[in-house]
């Protein structure tokens, strides 16, 4: 995992877009963003690892996804700008990743970064937890191949809300996310 602002350029969105501004982990914490890396290991150590973190949050389902060029074919690159639309969740995002790497990209709320996209880059072995309300977005990287397993609490509650939607910004689960960051 290594997390800075994006650069904000135009470009493929697969392109690292990396400015050289490294974000810290504590500010990645302020944000709400919960970080573990779970080596994959042949004997499978990480599976009861898994169990056990997913235990102690309360994640009670999982399932796993795949982003390939090959897999998706013709709908690859619709899919991949789907993930890259600015949105909100009603509940966590959590990503284990399993295979692959990609980028989620958060926005910075408050402190020096304000209203920045901070991205987060993840490759196998990484766990991340987005918290529910704050703005985000998702790409594959130039290796276009990502394999994660999603957890999710109770029900799936995949909803996507867009920032672009009129009433995103004014959504509960908004209004509490702000509420945990100041
Ligand atoms: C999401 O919600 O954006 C995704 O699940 C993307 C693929 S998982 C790394
Ligand atoms: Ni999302």
């Amino acid at each position: 995992m290594r997390a800075y602002i994006y650069d904000d350029l135009p470009g493929d969105q697969r392109q690292p877009h990396d400015s050289g501004i490294e974000i810290s982990s504590s500010e990645l914490e302020r944000l709400g963003l919960v970080y573990v890396n779970i080596p994959i290991d042949e004997e499978g150590q990480w599976e009861k690892e898994i169990d056990t973190f997913a235990e102690q949050r309360g994640y009670k389902n999982r399932d796993r996804i795949t982003v390939t060029k090959a897999g998706l074919g013709e709908a690859y690159e619709t899919k991949i700008k789907s993930f890259f639309d600015e949105h909100l969740h009603e509940d966590e995002e959590i990503r284990y990743i399993l295979d692959g790497s990609g980028y989620f990209d958060v926005r910075g709320s408050g402190g020096e970064y304000d209203e920045r996209w901070i991205r987060v880059s993840l490759t196998k072995g990484d766990l991340l937890v987005l918290p529910a309300g704050i703005y985000h977005r998702f790409t594959v990287d130039h290796d276009n191949a990502i394999t994660a397993m999603r957890l999710f609490q109770d029900e799936p509650k995949w909803t996507p809300y867009s920032r672009t939607a009129a009433d995103t910004d004014v959504r509960e689960a908004r209004a509490i996310y702000l509420n945990q960051v100041k």
